[in-house]
């Protein structure tokens, strides 16, 4: 007897919470992700669950300083996430899938370890399956020295290369422009009546006519945001965090084991030609997607789509080439 009294009791008991209680158990259910500085450890909760098709409610605060909340390959605008003040904002994912948050804000050389994920689950019958990067089927080994050995004495024009181009009937697919290095077409142009300034013009020339300034413009947009910090404005390697890598590199080395596979390098001078001219579009394309393995290069591939990845590329080749603006 008494049992059954309990559990009526209980029953009546969950009932009344149960309408009550639901919109309240909604409320605090919203997560709020505290942001702190890498080193103070970043994201918490870091790992978050969400439904495809369902909006997810999401409650941003900082505990430090300023950073900002973005999801890779999505299109949206960065939230602020600020100390003191708690920020509200809805998602909204159609496909399931592992996402990256992540910080939007250069709030220290650690920033770009800022980072989480949001599993979205669902059953969407319409997902194709990836196809592998260029750079993967290509079977590039990315880590192997890629230098061109021969480097133009100025800078190539490009409209001199394009009349000389049109002359000559020189022109570069799409598909061989992903898989050439500038110096292989320029290389690749030997034979030719050409002098070496000639042929540095006409691969220039090459070079601008596989991009719009629609791509230049968005690649050089996401350089400042993400790229700029440890690269360099102007892409000379001397960004203001440049010095911070170089040191974090020789600590690391004194004190973690497999020192050499831990070091902080200092990140790559995008003007220096024979490394630069020497870089086929697919081997920077995996360099970004990958990163830079056990150096302070961090990998993109979860962070922007690839086309934004080519407009970097088509960017980062613009430290070579002038091209007319
Ligand atoms: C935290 C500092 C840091 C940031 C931010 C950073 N890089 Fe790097 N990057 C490095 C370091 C260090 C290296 C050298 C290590 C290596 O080559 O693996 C490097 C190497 C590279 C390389 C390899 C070049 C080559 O010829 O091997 C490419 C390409 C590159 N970065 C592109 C980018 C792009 C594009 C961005 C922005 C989306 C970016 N990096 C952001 C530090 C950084
Ligand atoms: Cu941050």
């Amino acid at each position: 007897m008494k049992r059954a009294e309990l559990l009526s009791r209980l029953i009546v008991t969950v009932a009344v919470v149960g309408v009550v209680g639901t919109p309240l158990y909604l409320w605090s259910r919203t997560p709020i992700i505290h942001a702190r500085m890498a080193e103070n450890g970043g994201w918490t909760p870091d790992v978050i669950q969400a439904e495809a098709g369902k909006p997810l409610h999401l409650k941003l605060t900082s505990d430090d300083v300023m950073h900002g909340f973005a999801v890779g390959q999505m299109d949206m605008e960065a939230v602020s996430v600020e100390p003191g003040k708690v920020t509200d904002i809805t998602l909204n994912f159609e496909k399931p899938g592992i996402y990256t948050f992540y910080c939007t804000r250069w709030c220290g050389l650690n920033h770009w370890r800022m980072r989480g994920t949001i599993e979205v689950s669902g059953s969407n019958t319409d997902l194709k399956p990836a196809s592998p990067p260029l750079y993967v089927s290509l079977n590039l080994d990315i880590d192997a020295p890629h230098d061109a050995t021969v480097v133009p004495n100025g800078q190539p024009s490009v409209s001199n290369g394009q009349s000389l181009a049109m002359d000559n009937s020189i022109s570069l697919s799409h598909e061989e422009y992903l898989a050439s290095s500038p110096f292989e077409v320029f290389d690749g142009l030997k034979n030719s009546s050409l002098t070496e300034e000639e042929r540095w013009d006409i691969v220039a020339y090459l070079w601008q006519s596989n991009t719009t300034p629609d791509a230049l413009a968005n690649g050089k947009q996401l350089y400042a945001q993400n790229c700029a910090a440890c690269h360099g404005e102007n892409g000379a390697g001397d960004g203001v965090f440049a010095d911070d890598l170089a040191a974090t590199g020789e600590a690391s080395m004194q004190t973690m084991s497999g020192a050499e596979n831990m070091m902080m390098q200092t990140p790559v001078d995008f003007t220096d030609s024979a490394r630069m001219l020497g870089a086929t579009p697919a081997l920077l394309q995996g360099k970004i997607l990958r990163g830079g393995m056990g150096t302070g290069m961090p990998m993109w591939g979860s962070i922007f789509t690839e086309g934004q990845i080519w407009d970097l590329i088509a960017y980062l080749y613009s430290f070579q080439f002038e091209y007319p603006k």
